[in-house]
């Protein structure tokens, strides 16, 4: 097994994903304990943590070369995700601030409501993977007073995937979008018709 590099800072961090992608196939344990290896520290990746009131924003980071996403979502407090699939990418999720919930779900059955496999508090720094052969799961900040924030790799990136009616198990195409890149926000007025914000 190849060992873990030391790593201090966001910098070194995403300099360590980019060395782990340059081989044909991702090492899953390799980036997992790599992810762990990095203390989250907020200086570092602040200027990424953009938050909406309405719902949790998704902001691009790194975009490795078209080969893997690195984005940092913020989840004010009570926000959380669809139930939702990976569009067959391998997803990784690494806590930088707060906690988040994670529960997962089984494909659906017949249109039976989605049978639940398991419910998870991850916390600051923990560090959690899936893909569509675990499963589907649902991402919330349970925490209501508490802001959280985590960091995603997606390999290969997608722009679609599919959300889950809980009790029906009916799915329908998503389309994802990013609320800030590399730190910038685009002009709302033209991209979205939210009213906008003062963050
Ligand atoms: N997959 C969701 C998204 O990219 C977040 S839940 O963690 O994978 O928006
Ligand atoms: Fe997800």
């Amino acid at each position: 097994m190849e060992e873990v590099n030391k790593i201090t800072t966001l910098e070194d961090l995403l300099a360590e994903i980019s060395r782990i992608f340059d081989s044909d196939k991702v090492n899953v344990e390799h980036l997992h304990k790599t992810l762990a290896a990095y203390k989250s520290n907020p200086q570092q990746w602040k200027k990424y943590a953009k938050y909406d009131k309405y719902r949790y924003t998704r902001n691009l980071v790194d975009e490795g070369n078209g080969r893997y996403n690195v984005m940092i979502l913020c989840w004010g407090g009570g926000q959380g995700s669809p139930i939702h699939d990976h569009a067959n990418a391998h997803c990784f999720m690494k806590i930088l601030q707060g906690s988040l919930q994670e529960v997962r779900f089984q494909w659906p059955v017949d249109n039976q409501p989605l049978r639940e496999l398991s419910r998870t508090i991850l916390p600051l720094d923990d560090v959690c993977y899936i893909n569509d052969s675990l499963g589907l799961h649902r991402v919330e900040n349970v925490s209501y007073g508490e802001p959280a924030a985590s960091l995603h790799i997606y390999s290969p990136p997608f722009e679609e995937c599919s959300v889950f009616n809980q009790q029906t198990g009916i799915s329908s195409k998503a389309k994802v979008t990013f609320w800030s890149k590399y730190g910038n926000k685009p002009n709302r007025a033209i991209q979205d018709s939210r009213p906008p914000e003062d963050n």
